[in-house]
This record gives structure tokens, sequence and C-alpha cells, in this order.
């Protein structure tokens, strides 16, 4: 068989987006309600924050908007490792596949410094930054978004659905698989991708 090409998103699969949120979130207003991550429905974090308060969706905004919230996010247990050891796989190409907010004043740069400070400087070269990952094309694409959709009808990626918080209580239509951390069996998932 070829090569198998692995497309890996950062903020809720390698880098704890909700956590670093959270307790941004409640430094910078503690006087404000707060949705606990055991409470997280959905993947618009900002969405359900407006449900709570009508200043509140504009407020959690303006903390990843905020200089170092993007470099500042803790690594998810296990995501170093596991994709430090995906990477040094016979056969497999591996790329960190992540959308930028449009606030581009420090999110890009932080996502590129957050990868060569944890994960080192050689993978700077395979990070991919897109709004639309249906353009992208690779065997899987690892992600804890559950609707992925843009310009390209038939990715040619199978999703498999990180577990966050946020996404825990979807049930998956079948074939749809999910990883639950990275202490699932991922490399059984990328064998089953790979061709004889
Ligand atoms: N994001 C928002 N609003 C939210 C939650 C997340 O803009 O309510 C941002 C954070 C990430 C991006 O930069 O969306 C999600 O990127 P992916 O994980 O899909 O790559």
């Amino acid at each position: 068989g070829g090569r198998l090409r692995v497309l890996v998103d950062m903020d809720g699969v390698l880098a704890d987006f909700e956590g670093g949120f959270l307790k941004k979130f409640r430094a910078t207003y503690p006087e404000k309600p707060y949705i606990a991550l055991e409470d997280r429905r959905g993947f618009w974090v900002s969405e359900q924050y407006g449900q709570l308060g009508p200043e509140l969706s504009e407020k959690a905004i303006s903390i990843w908007e905020s200089k170092n919230f993007f470099l500042d996010l803790d690594p998810l247990p296990g995501a170093v490792e596991a994709v430090k050891q995906m990477a040094n796989l016979e056969k497999t190409d591996l790329f960190i596949c992540t959308s930028p907010i449009k606030k581009y004043r420090y999110c890009p740069n932080e996502k590129y410094a957050w990868v060569e400070k944890h994960l080192g400087q050689e993978f700077l070269e395979q990070i991919v930054l897109t709004r639309d990952k249906t353009v992208v094309s690779g065997d899987l694409l690892i992600d804890d978004r559950p609707d992925i959709v843009g310009a390209e009808n038939s990715p040619t990626w199978e999703h498999i659905l990180f577990t966050a918080c946020h996404n825990k209580h979807l049930e998956l239509l079948p074939p749809r698989k999910r990883l639950h951390s990275w202490t699932d069996d991922w490399k059984a998932i990328l064998d089953s991708k790979r061709t004889l």
C-alpha cells in the first residue's frame, strides 16, 4: 500500500481550548455566570454563552481574541506523545489541520508558536491553516467538531470524531467512528485505513 495521510485538528484535539477558555473567562469575569465543562453542549462556546446572558457571547469571544490565549493552551493528555509517535510511523504522513479565528492579530502566529513549543520546530512543516478542511485531502481527519462541511461535497478523508465535553452526548450514525481520547486505540483506526 501507499502512504497514509492523517489530518489532526488542534483545538479540542491537541490543545485544551475548552479548559483554557473557561479558566481565562472565570479569571477575567469573576462575577459572571459560566458553563461548567460538564454542561457544555454544541461546538460553539459563543452560542451557549449567548444563551446564558445577552452580553456573554461577546465576552466569551473577547477571551480567545486576546493575546496569548492560543499560545497558553495546555496540551490535552497524551496528545503530544501520540502525535510524535504517529509522525514516526512508517508510511504515515501527519498534518495538523486547524482553523484560525478571523481576528488574525494573534491566533495564526500563536498556533505556530504552540506547535514549535510543544512538538518541536520540525512540526512547523506539517501545519495546515484553513477555514475549510473539506478542500484538504487526506485519509483521516481526527477532529472534535461534529459537522465539518465546506466547498468540497465529497472530502477524501474519513472524519473520526474526537470526544470532547461538547460532543460526548451525541449519538453518531454508523459508520461514523470516535476516538475517545489519546489513550484510545488510534493506531487501530489508522491501520483500518491502510491498504494491502
Ligand atoms: N471558535 C470560535 N467560536 C467558538 C468556539 C471556537 O470562533 O465558539 C474558534 C476556535 C478555533 C476555531 O480557532 O473556532 C475552531 O477550529 P477547529 O477546531 O475547527 O480547527
